[in-house]
C-alpha cells in the first residue's frame, strides 16, 4: 500500500557532496518526491524534530550535528515507503549497516550517518507535518494525468560543458 514518509538528508552528506547520488537512490528505488526543502534547522527546530532522544546522552551532540549546516527535508511517497526506507537506509550505524546501504555507502559514523528515516507510520505522518504545509504536498499521480510531461533527455557531460 502506498505510504508516505519524511526523509532529511543530513548536513553531514551535504557538506561532502553525496546528497545528489543520495537523491538519486531514492528515485531509482521507487520513491516518489512529493516535497523538498533545502533548509537550515534551529536549534529550536532540531530539538523539537529529535524530542523523543531529548533523554539521551548524545542529544546535545546530535542538535549540534543536525544544525551544523543546510539539510534537504523530503516527503517520499511508495508501497511501504516506512519500511522500505529504513532497508535502504541500514542501521543507524554505518559500520553495522548492510553493504549495499545508504549509510554503508555514505555514511561515516554513528552520528554522521547521512539520513533520516521516519521510524513508523505515526511517526511519519507527524514529521512529514513538522515541515511541510497540506497545500506543498504535491500529489504526483494526480499531476501526472492532467498535465502532459515532456521527457527531456539531460545533457550528457560533453554537451554540458
Ligand atoms: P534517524 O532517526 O536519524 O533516522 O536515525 P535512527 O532512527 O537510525 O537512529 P535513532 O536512534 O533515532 O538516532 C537518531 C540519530 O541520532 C544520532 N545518534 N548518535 N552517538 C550516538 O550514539 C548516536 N546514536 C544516535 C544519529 O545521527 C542517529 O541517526
Ligand atoms: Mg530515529
Amino acid at each position: 500500500m502506498k505510504e508516505r514518509t519524511l526523509t532529511i538528508i543530513k548536513p553531514d552528506a551535504i557538506r561532502n557532496k553525496s546528497f545528489g547520488s543520495i537523491l538519486q537512490i531514492l528515485l531509482d528505488k521507487g520513491f516518489d518526491v512529493l516535497s523538498l526543502k533545502y533548509l537550515k534547522l534551529s536549534k529550536n527546530e532540531a530539538e523539537g524534530f529529535y524530542a523523543v532522544h531529548k533523554d539521551k546522552g548524545f542529544f546535545q551532540e546530535l542538535i549540534k550535528f543536525m544544525t551544523s549546516g543546510p539539510v534537504i527535508v523530503c516527503t517520499l511517497e511508495r508501497d511501504d515507503a516506512v519500511s522500505y526506507l529504513r532497508e535502504v537506509m541500514g542501521a543507524t550505524d554505518p559500520k553495522k549497516a548492510e553493504k549495499s546501504t545508504i549509510r554503508a555507502n555514505y555514511g561515516t559514523d554513528i552520528q554522521c550517518n547521512a539520513i533520516h528515516g521516519s521510524d513508523s507510520l505515526e511517526n511519519a505522518q507527524k514529521e512529514i507535518h513538522y515541515f511541510f504545509a497540506d497545500y506543498e504536498l504535491g500529489s504526483f499521480q494526480k499531476e501526472e494525468k492532467i498535465v502532459k510531461i515532456e521527457v527531456v533527455r539531460p545533457p550528457n557531460k560533453e554537451e554540458r560543458f
